[in-house]
């Protein structure tokens, strides 16, 4: 009877340890896991607003492919294929606060554009033949003052922008 029992309650004991240690571990990882659960439910339930994207511009010929561009704050433009192009914020049109690029001729750009408003861009070598771009960030109310503004201050080639901001349409 004992050779037999002493093993029997050797096993319960660790038993008893093992399924203590395991009710232990739970409610650890569980409050660990807590936070994170939240944040991805959140992340996931709202993905179009908080979660930013990266927006491609294909340089083609002599057009930036989209022309027109939607995107939300934070979001990101890469515009490719920059070969022979460059891309170049038109500074007096951005909103506020916004800072203007210069990409390099011949170079791909990358850039982040935080505050709503409308971008209009151009690409110096080939302005002449219309390219050029405008990005929307969010879902900007001044449309009419910035093609107002436009036409006052874009002179020759560069007023081949006011066409392409004539297509915008603002985002309900
Ligand atoms: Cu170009």
């Amino acid at each position: 009877m004992r050779a037999w029992l002493l093993p029997t309650i050797f096993v319960i004991a660790v038993l008893i340890t093992a399924c203590g240690e395991d009710t232990e571990a739970p409610p650890t990882v569980n409050t660990d896991a807590g936070p994170q659960d939240t944040t991805t439910t959140s992340s996931t339930e709202s993905q179009r607003a908080p979660q930013s994207q990266t927006h491609v511009v294909n340089a083609e010929a002599r057009v930036f492919r989209p022309e027109i561009l939607y995107i939300q704050p934070g979001d990101t433009v890469a515009w490719t294929n920059m070969t022979s192009h460059n891309t170049v914020a038109v500074a007096e049109l951005i909103p506020e606060g916004a800072s203007p690029w210069r990409g390099k001729l011949g170079e791909n750009l990358k850039i982040t554009l935080d505050i709503e408003g409308i971008y209009p861009y151009v690409c110096e070598p080939h302005i002449g033949f219309g390219m050029a771009g405008v990005i929307i960030v969010g879902k900007p109310r001044n449309l009419e003052a910035v093609k107002a503004k436009a036409a006052e201050i874009l002179q020759g080639p560069y007023r081949r922008l006011l066409g392409k901001l004539n297509k915008v349409q603002i985002p309900q």
